[in-house]
């Protein structure tokens, strides 16, 4: 599998060319708005092209409700961006702070330069996708606070930019990021699914808060480059997203809750194929992981997938929510369309 950074038209040229005017307009004084974090279904593991952030596969995610991040900006005097996460300062050295400028400099006017007020309700960097819920706040405040009016489709592809999973993270609910053909990404976009479950739950296991070791960037890079297991992934991943689109609309727990395992387990297995190994797990995700079977075995449906962490994301639903907590007394459990 071969990975590309190069593209036929710059990132800088593109973001122009759809912002077009939009990109001098005076910026009202301030700003904020809220994103979702996501759990992907069917997960986003590895970049066709770096540069335009854009996938080898399409995936799907369910949105985390009110698990996500809150972003305030404000037009400030200074040299440079300004960023908070959670109440503090991050340095402009630190790669959360790089990233978050990287972004705005690509979409804003030279000279305009901000504060970035960030709260997560989701612990940062624990595989509970902050970046993606992130990079989609972020993006949302910046149109409000520029008055870009932009059509969502370019809005999720902006979100992109800054996270890959942050393209899916503009919605509640189900939401499908299709991986486009186009060198420009334009066609790598998300949308939302208009099928609801009310009664689908998730439930948290968090096994550790700890910025993980291996970002997903390079993870995806590392298991693309080294993984021969690799090289089954995208027509996997291909099929679980179709199989789980199509329970999804048929109201079809097991076969969209077995089918995200599979794919999570799937994806995991590709990077302990990869050299360095690349191993997100730690035991207590282990321990964790042989108690959801061994419910499972015992007659309770109930399912999981990880991310590129150690957590554990239960799939279950609202009839079984009282046995899930009886099991797993530490359980975070969220309702998506509560
Ligand atoms: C997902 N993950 O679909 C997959 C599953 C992790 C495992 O999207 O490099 O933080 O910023 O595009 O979006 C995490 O990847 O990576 C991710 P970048 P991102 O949710």
């Amino acid at each position: 599998m071969n990975q590309t950074s190069v593209s036929l038209i710059s990132v800088n040229d593109w973001v122009s060319q759809i912002l077009g005017e939009a990109k001098h307009k005076s910026p009202a004084a301030q700003a904020s708005a809220y994103a979702p974090s996501n759990i992907a279904l069917s997960k986003y593991w590895g970049k066709r092209e770096l540069s335009f952030n854009l996938p080898i596969t399409g995936s799907l995610s369910i949105s985390l409700a009110e698990h996500g991040t809150k972003t305030g900006l404000s037009v400030i005097d200074a040299p440079m961006h300004q960023v908070i996460l959670n109440g503090k300062e991050v340095s402009a050295n630190q790669s959360f702070s790089i990233k978050v400028s990287q972004w705005l400099d690509r979409v804003l006017p030279n000279v305009l330069k901000l504060r970035v007020d960030t709260h997560n309700t989701v612990p940062t960097a624990a595989g509970l996708a902050s970046s993606a819920s992130g990079f989609a706040a972020l993006t949302l405040a910046t149109n409000s606070l520029m008055g870009w009016q932009l059509p969502e489709r370019q809005l999720s592809a902006l979100a992109r930019l800054g996270s890959g999973s942050a393209s899916r993270s503009l919605w509640h609910g189900f939401v499908k990021w299709q991986a486009g053909e186009q060198a420009n990404g334009s066609d790598s976009v998300a949308f939302p699914l208009e099928h609801q479950w009310p009664e689908l739950r998730i439930g948290l296991l968090t096994v550790s808060s700890q910025k993980k070791a291996v970002s997903s960037r390079e993870g995806m890079a590392r298991t693309i480059t080294t993984s021969a297991l690799y090289n089954q992934w995208p027509q996997q991943a291909e099929s679980d997203l179709a199989t789980i689109e199509t329970a999804i609309i048929a109201g079809d727990f097991e076969t969209m809750a077995k089918t995200a395992e599979h794919n999570a387990m799937s994806m995991h297995a590709t990077m302990a194929g990869a050299w360095p190994p690349l191993v997100y797990w730690q035991p207590d995700s282990l321990t964790q992981m042989q108690k959801v079977w061994q419910l499972r075995e015992q007659g309770l449906p109930l399912y999981l997938t990880m991310d590129a962490g150690p957590n554990l994301k239960l799939l279950f639903e609202a009839k079984h929510q009282s046995d899930v907590e009886a099991a797993f007394p530490e359980v975070q459990v969220i309702t998506p369309f509560g």
